[in-house]
């Protein structure tokens, strides 16, 4: 069978880049242990309000952790609790979220904070916020008539 030059150029090319990106995420996952956010810890969706630690939703200090700050997030049609936080500057935090109802978003405008919360899954981010200011969370997965009410505010504040 004949295959035109470029056309076999652009096949190698194609298997080449296919075997690059696969070498990607495996090293990604298997090396770096990088994984989706919610697949590991679970939790029951009705019972969101009794289950530790979003039964006190808020930002809470840690001692003994590789964080200095817990900041505890429950979503539900349409808000986030809690609605607005104050984090010092330069504090690492770990963002806990959970939903109680469908799925939503929780994007921190202006960051690279940007999870999926699934209904029975906890979704955990550590970041540090090291730019003084207000940012926004919104919800960024349709979750019905008042999803473009959802929104908190994160105040780092020195
Ligand atoms: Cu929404």
């Amino acid at each position: 069978m004949h295959i035109h030059k470029f056309e076999k150029i652009w096949l190698i090319f194609g298997i080449t880049t296919l075997l690059v990106f696969l070498s990607v995420i495996g090293v990604s996952a298997f090396y770096l242990g990088n994984q989706p956010p919610s697949c590991l810890a679970t939790i029951n969706p009705e019972k969101v309000d009794t289950t530790a630690p979003f039964d006190k939703p808020g930002l809470k200090k840690v001692e003994g952790k590789e964080w200095d700050y817990e900041l505890v997030y429950v979503a539900s049609a349409f808000s986030f609790n809690p609605a607005k936080v104050e984090v010092p500057l330069g504090a690492k935090v770990k963002v806990i979220a959970t939903t109680k109802d469908v799925i939503h978003g929780f994007e921190v405008a202006g960051t690279n904070i940007n999870m999926m919360l699934e209904p029975g899954f906890i979704s955990e981010y550590v970041t540090t916020f090291d730019k003084a200011g207000d940012y926004l969370i919104v919800c960024n997965e349709y979750c019905g008539v008042g999803h473009h009410m959802m929104s908190s505010k994160i105040e780092v504040v020195e």
